[in-house]
């Protein structure tokens, strides 16, 4: 599969609440994930565009939900939610983040399939063992990244993706299990076809 279809993505807004949002039509996938595991930066591998979402090497970069049309006719959307678990940011503005992501992903009918981020070498923290146990209890279709496989060996990174593909065998809610890096690209195709499927 070719990914030109995604190489027209654009940027089409930022906003800081859950409220005021593009209308809520079209199907949407959404990306989310601990702070700094990657989710900005697989958006732009996936779109093959360096410039579409703001990369930074210090965590907290993305906290706005910030909106992408990937194709023409806005049918297609790509959210890009503000990372989790980033501590140096005050509890107060933490809470009101989660309070954000969540009433977006609580309310949005549009919302098609949620793509989960993980850094490859921190697995499995307690906030994405809830956005997978939210998936599963809504049935929404998961795709979960374990990002920054460049950082370890070919073996090691199998070794880690078979372990969470047992880890999350028992659901019933379709899922899949990629290892990604968006620095030399693994995996992207493999995303590409998959949000394809899904969206
Ligand atoms: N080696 C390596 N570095 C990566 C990879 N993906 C992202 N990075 C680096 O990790 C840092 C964080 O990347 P971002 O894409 O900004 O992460 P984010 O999840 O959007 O972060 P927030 O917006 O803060 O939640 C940057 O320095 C990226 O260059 C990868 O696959 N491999
Ligand atoms: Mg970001």
């Amino acid at each position: 599969m070719n990914n030109t279809f995604f190489q027209n993505a654009k940027f089409t807004g930022s906003y800081p609440t859950s409220e005021d949002l593009p209308l809520d039509e079209g199907t949407e996938i959404a990306f989310c994930g601990r702070s700094n595991c990657g989710k900005s930066s697989i958006l732009n591998a996936l779109t093959n565009n360096k410039k579409l979402a703001k990369t930074s090497k210090t965590p907290g970069r993305t906290q706005a939900i910030n909106f992408f049309d990937i194709d023409s006719t806005g049918a297609f959307k790509i959210v890009d939610l503000p990372g989790y678990g980033y501590a140096k940011v005050s509890k107060k503005m933490r809470s009101e983040w989660g309070q954000e992501i969540e009433k977006y992903l609580m309310t949005r009918k549009s919302l098609n399939a949620l793509c989960i981020i993980m850094d490859i070498r921190h697995t499995f923290k307690e906030d994405d063992l809830k956005l997978i146990n939210w998936c599963e209890t809504k049935d929404l279709p998961m795709i979960l990244l374990l990002n920054k496989a460049d950082k370890l060996s070919n073996n090691k990174a199998s070794q880690v993706t078979n372990s969470a593909k047992k880890t999350l065998q028992k659901l019933s809610t379709k899922h899949h299990v990629i290892a990604t890096s968006a620095k030399n690209k693994t995996g992207i195709a493999a995303l590409l076809e998959k949000i394809n499927e899904l969206k």
